[in-house]
């Protein structure tokens, strides 16, 4: 079973999605031999975890029933668990999944939700396996239309905190859980901006911050590059998450973002 404090710190998280539409942000893994061949290829590449989503969360998706969702997720599981030894995390905020993912080899559960559904904390303090709960604002098909905070670092931190002690209050122990104050969802580019200077602030609740950052939309803000343009820019909000006390980052270019963020990591953690 996964154990945060084994995890050599900074961890790449790489990022499998088995989701349809997943090709716009990175190729298409959606047959259970591509996303194996692909989840091996980010292991090669020195990825600590392997997240696995059959749940579009971007902007504007729709939702996916229970049974889809299932069916996107538990053959890819299975048959990485049964190659490889890298815990694997379920990204997804359905109880159902979170049991049957960890009945098949997953050890992690990675929840934009923060476990709010009804019946996800229960499944989680059943599953004992550790969780990143997640800060968003609204639900993913609406969330980018108007959102609002008075100071954002604030609110996200003020959440986690909440979402922590719930958490701890039903029976999970702090030592399995992570934070992550979900860049993109419900934010704009200015409050993304504003919670990456001030990501430091989150290192207050002493917990392990995961940033997800990779080719996301902030980048074309600032940028205006296609999703398959947004390397260089992932790497450098890497590795500033990574400056400002983030130890987990969720990756598409696995090498790329290791290597980054551990020079990044080894001087803010060296040297007097
Ligand atoms: C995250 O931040 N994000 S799914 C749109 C893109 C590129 C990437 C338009 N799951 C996170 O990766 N889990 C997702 O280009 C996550 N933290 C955690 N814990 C969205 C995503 C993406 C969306």
């Amino acid at each position: 079973m996964l154990k945060l404090n084994e995890l050599t710190y900074p961890a790449v998280m790489g990022i499998l999605n088995v989701t349809p539409d997943s090709f716009s942000d990175g190729g298409d893994f959606f047959s259970p031999e591509k996303a194996l061949q692909h989840a091996l290829e980010m292991v090669e590449e020195g990825a600590a975890i392997i997240d696995i989503g059959g749940e579009s969360t971007r902007p504007g998706a729709e939702t996916v029933s229970v049974d889809e969702e299932l069916s996107r997720v538990i053959p890819v599981i299975e048959a990485l668990s049964a190659e490889v030894d890298v815990p694997i995390s379920i990204d997804t905020s359905k109880p159902a999944v979170m049991r049957a993912a960890v009945a098949a080899g997953a050890s992690m559960i990675n929840d934009v939700r923060a476990l709010q559904e009804a019946g996800a904390l229960e499944a989680a303090v059943d599953l004992q396996v550790p969780v990143c709960l997640m800060h968003m604002q609204g639900e993913p098909q609406t969330m980018q239309s108007a959102p609002i905070y008075d100071d954002v670092v604030l609110q996200v931190g003020a959440f986690l905190q909440q979402r922590v002690q719930a958490c701890i209050d039903a029976g999970l122990s702090r030592e399995l859980i992570v934070i992550d104050p979900g860049f993109g969802f419900g934010k704009t580019v200015g409050h993304n901006q504003a919670l990456l200077k001030g990501l430091d602030r989150l290192l207050e609740l002493e917990l392990p911050i995961l940033v997800g950052l990779s080719r996301k939309s902030m980048i074309a803000h600032m940028l205006d590059l296609a999703v398959d343009e947004r390397l260089y820019g992932s790497i450098s909000l890497a590795s500033v998450a990574v400056w400002q006390g983030a130890s987990i980052i969720r990756a598409h270019d696995v090498a790329a973002t290791l290597q980054a963020v551990r020079v990044s990591y080894m001087c803010r953690t060296t040297g007097k």
